[in-house]
């Protein structure tokens, strides 16, 4: 098939782009330059909170609708800046009454409930660093990372807590205070914890964002890596100006705009761009508290006259198997930009768009790490299906090679596979992995960050995602570490050893499969693959444990004894063996 560059359907530009001329900001535009759109605050300090909310709740635009929450079977219900303001000054006062210090540690596991917004820009107010967790995650994950986070509050909810956060409380001594949001009819509040609703109730609407310096920490992401531990990426509040300058230039968002974006709070895409972008850009948002429902999906987008949609190609191509006709029995005049973000949007995706909702998909790159879009299809310029498209103006992205030394060698030629790797020094860019020096250390090379990823570059600078350096799996957008599935299932008596990859699926685009090898003494078959999996459901939860285990009489290891992922996926897709020296028996 020929997937040129399609031009944007006519009439899909109604508004100018904010960004014009890519090439003139590219060469024009340095980051001192993103704070003229920031308000800062006295002596050179910049707070996130500040500049998400505070800057609009005073005056006219406090009015204005900050976010718009839907729920079925539930009217809408809006909240203002100026209300959004106020519910953040709350939460921060309760913090300053637990005695939550700057720099310590405040984490949410919930979903999209008005109090995760509440908490977010309150705990970013108060100084105190905020970590998201993802609601799906069983109660070892939620451990691990609260654990690793030295986290001191959590805000959750009484069904949540109940289920994930009670069986292991008493292995998390730093956390001290847990508030739940009660579900009606749910009972008693758990012990240990206090309502959420109560503090709140009880404290003042007013609060001064405390005057945080643009490099002091805001905000704690967890991400997986291919060995050890969940890896803690910090960012600072700086990050905001990037959250800015791209949330302008990649997703044009516009005063006016009515923005929504699918990600989940639990990941990094749905804090940097579900809350903090759109809102310190002043644009008022949609929060859909339900999950995937594609003619529920189009009734939003069409009822509430949706403009900007940043959603994700799991979801897209879920939209796609429901059919186009679905998506024709809604009209969409208001929509103006759509973009994709979190794995490979393929081609077909991108092209759909115009099909189903008369514009295309544009594909836009970024990770944990990096904190920002770095590269994206931009709305002033044709989309190359397949490509994530060209650096943000501001950042210079290259394709290196390591040397056997320190050092990279720079890919000058176009379509050559190498890493990608851009420069340090934008604003977004992690100041650290949490307690980890000697693993953020490693990252940098020659002068470049390396992201782990795969990819090439075209004649004309866009950028084609090839695949990862690592194990690391993206299922349905999440990352799943291979390491954490593996140490949970070798917590059952069964399991010796276990090797865990990722398979391609058409709609998630990978999923989790495991191998495992028994002690000897269990005998392999449904009944044990079956415990197996709810073991692994039990401790991982739903969305990080596998999708299949398969027995193997022994699993592909290296001399010095470590699983072989690599062979493992080789075997399983029917790929090239690669080079096999180094596996134990072989010689
Ligand atoms: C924001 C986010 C980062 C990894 C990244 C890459 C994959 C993200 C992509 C993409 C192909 C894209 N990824 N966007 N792959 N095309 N447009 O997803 O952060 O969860 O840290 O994942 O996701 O492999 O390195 P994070």
């Amino acid at each position: 098939m020929d997937w040129s560059p399609i031009a944007k359907p006519r009439g899909a530009l109604r508004r100018e782009p904010c960004l014009m001329d890519y090439e003139q900001a590219r060469r024009d535009f340095t980051w001192g330059q993103a704070n003229n759109w920031l308000s800062g605050l006295r002596g050179g300090a910049l707070n996130m909170a500040f500049e998400a909310v505070d800057r609009y709740a005073a005056g006219a635009s406090g009015e204005r609708l900050a976010i718009r929450f839907l729920a079925r079977g539930a009217p809408s219900a809006d909240l203002s800046f100026r209300d959004l303001a106020d519910a953040s000054h709350r939460f921060a006062n309760v913090l300053s009454r637990l005695g939550v210090q700057r720099g310590e540690r405040v984490a949410t596991l919930m979903g999209r409930v008005p109090a995760l917004y509440a908490t977010v820009l309150g705990t970013l107010a108060e100084g105190a660093v905020y970590c998201p967790l993802f609601s799906a995650f069983g109660p070892e994950p939620v451990r691990a990372r609260l654990s690793l986070g030295s986290v001191r509050v959590l805000v959750t909810t009484d069904l949540l807590y109940r289920r994930k956060v009670a069986p292991i409380r008493d292995q998390l001594p730093q956390l001290e205070h847990v508030l739940v949001v009660r579900t009606p009819g749910a009972g008693d509040l758990p012990a240990g914890t206090a309502d959420f609703e109560v503090a709140m109730n009880t404290a003042s609407t007013e609060f001064a964002a405390v005057h945080t310096a643009p490099d002091d920490y805001a905000l704690l992401h967890f991400t997986s890596g291919t060995t050890g531990q969940p890896k803690g990426v910090l960012h600072v509040h700086a990050a905001v100006s990037a959250h800015v300058a791209t949330a302008r230039w990649v997703l044009d968002l516009q005063a006016g705009d009515v923005y929504w974006c699918t990600a989940d709070p639990g990941w990094v895409t749905g804090i940097s761009y579900g809350v903090i972008a759109p809102l310190a850009c002043g644009v008022g948002m949609i929060v859909d508290r339900e999950e995937f429902d594609a003619p529920r999906w189009y009734e939003i987008l069409d009822t509430e006259r949706v403009t900007v949609w940043y959603t994700a190609p799991t979801a897209i191509r879920m939209l796609m198997k429901a059919g186009v006709e679905l998506a024709r029995t809604r009209t969409y005049p208001a929509l103006r930009h759509l973009a994709s973000v979190g794995e490979p949007l393929n081609p077909e995706a991108v092209v759909w768009g115009v099909a189903a909702l008369g514009l295309p998909f544009h594909d836009t790159w970024w990770q944990t790490e990096t904190g920002a879009i770095m590269i994206a299809n931009y709305a002033c310029m044709p989309i190359r299906p397949g490509s994530m498209g060209r650096p943000v103006p501001g950042i210079e992205a290259g394709i290196v090679r390591p040397r056997e030394d320190d050092g990279v060698d720079v890919v000058e030629a176009a379509g050559e596979v190498g890493e990608l790797a851009l420069r340090p020094g934008w604003p977004s860019m992690f100041r650290g992995y949490l307690n980890e020096e000697a693993r953020y250390r490693k990252c940098f090379r020659g002068g470049w960050y390396l992201s782990g990823d795969l990819a090439q570059r075209d004649a004309d600078g866009y950028y084609w995602f090839v695949g990862r350096t690592d194990d690391v799996i993206k299922a349905a957008g999440h990352l799943i570490s291979p390491f954490e599935v593996e140490s949970a299932l070798m917590t059952h008596p069964a399991v010796s050893q276990a090797g865990v990859i990722g398979i391609p699926d058409p709609i998630a685009g990978s999923v989790v499969k495991a191998f495992v090898e028994l002690k000897s003494g269990y005998e392999a078959g449904e009944a044990l693959q079956r415990e197996l999996l709810a073991h692994a459901r039990r401790l991982l939860g739903v969305a990080v444990a596998p999708r299949e285990i398969a027995f193997a009489a022994q699993l592909p290891r290296t001399r010095s004894g470590k699983i072989m992922r690599r062979l493992l996926r080789a075997r399983e897709l029917g790929l090239p063996e690669g080079d096999l020296s180094t596996l134990e028996g072989d010689s």
